[in-house]
């Protein structure tokens, strides 16, 4: 038997994480579209997502979660919205050290919710850096009292894990509601 593909979207301001944390979940061979940063995000880092990256976790044998990463930078939203399409949950990266990345937080997650109103999760980076905001606060900057908020350490295959699995319960919890509401 096939096994059920879900597929996750990791949105997020540049340099929160998204592709590493791609990189580090992902199961198989990742597709990765970096190319040479310019402008501003060449002070933050050497490349940046242009298009996308994608990888795949196998949770069981019935199971895959197919990743997929949209570039930070608003000048690529068109590709936010081709990534979007058939997306069953969004994940939402912050850097925690970052005012602008914290700020950017909210247009990008109300991007996404309003076009798809996924069930989603926000996971906060750089925790390991001294003087990064806590999830706690960047809930409390976020004010979106529906959506979890929880620490991430994107180069950790575990943390990536917890956080893809807690997005895949929301995903299976919404499913339930849904049917429980159907009446035909
Ligand atoms: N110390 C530390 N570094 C982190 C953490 N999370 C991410 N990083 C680093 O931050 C950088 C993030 O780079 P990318 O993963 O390319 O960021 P991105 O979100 O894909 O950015 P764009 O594609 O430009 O939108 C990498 O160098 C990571 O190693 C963290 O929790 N702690
Ligand atoms: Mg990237």
């Amino acid at each position: 038997m096939a096994a059920e593909i879900v597929k996750i979207l990791i949105a997020g301001p540049v340099n929160a994480g998204k592709s590493t944390l791609i990189r580090h979940l992902s199961d198989t061979e990742v597709v990765s579209t970096d190319k040479a940063a310019l402008d501003d995000v060449s002070r933050l880092k050497a490349q940046t997502t242009v298009a996308m990256d994608h990888g795949i976790l196998h949770v069981a044998d019935d199971l895959e979660l197919h990743l997929y990463g949209t570039p930070g930078q608003r000048r690529f939203s068109f590709m936010w919205d081709v990534l979007s399409v058939g997306a069953a949950g969004l994940i939402c990266l912050v850097d925690a050290t970052s005012e602008e990345s914290i700020a950017e937080l909210g247009y990008i997650y109300d991007y996404f919710r309003k076009k798809t109103k996924l069930p989603a999760i926000v996971g906060v980076t750089r925790q390991d850096v001294a003087g990064a905001a806590t999830p706690a606060e960047v809930a409390e900057r976020l004010n979106r009292p529906d959506v979890p908020v929880m620490a991430c350490d994107p180069r950790r295959k575990e943390d990536s894990k917890v956080l893809a699995l807690s997005l895949f319960e929301l995903i299976l919890k919404g499913q339930e509601e849904l049917e429980e509401s159907d009446f035909f």
